[in-house]
């Protein structure tokens, strides 16, 4: 009977801990997808780190400028799909600036790197 009651209350504890575990996790966002929780801004800094642009999304407000720096050491451009923009060639450390006048989605990719895709610029209000 002893021995039943520990066991339920190792296994108590075993729960709590793996719960605890789980809600950690889902607090944890080092790769977020957006700059916001919506409302756009003025001016954005996008990471480009481990193969991926860092936020995925931005929000603009028109007018506004949004600063890409490579933080890895492999070449990558900011390549908009529709032509409007195109960092070229980014090598460790560079950084690539663009103004946002006209309202729209613009969705860029690296041209180095078919996987680094489907990052977008929203501009508007
Ligand atoms: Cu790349």
């Amino acid at each position: 009977m002893k021995t039943k009651i520990i066991s339920l209350i190792l296994l108590l504890a075993a729960g709590v801990i793996l719960f605890s575990g789980c809600g950690k996790k889902s607090n944890n966002s080092t790769n977020p997808t957006s700059n916001n929780n919506g409302a756009p801004v003025a001016a954005a800094s996008v990471t480009i780190e481990n193969f991926a642009f860092s936020p995925a999304t931005v929000k603009l407000l028109p007018g506004g400028k949004v600063t890409w720096t490579n933080k890895d050491t492999s070449p990558h451009t900011a390549t908009d799909i529709g032509g409007t923009f195109d960092s070229g060639n980014l090598n460790t450390d560079q950084t690539f600036e663009f103004t946002f006048s006209t309202p729209g989605t613009y969705t860029y990719h690296c041209t180095i790197h078919s996987m680094m895709a489907n990052a977008t610029i929203i501009v508007g209000n």
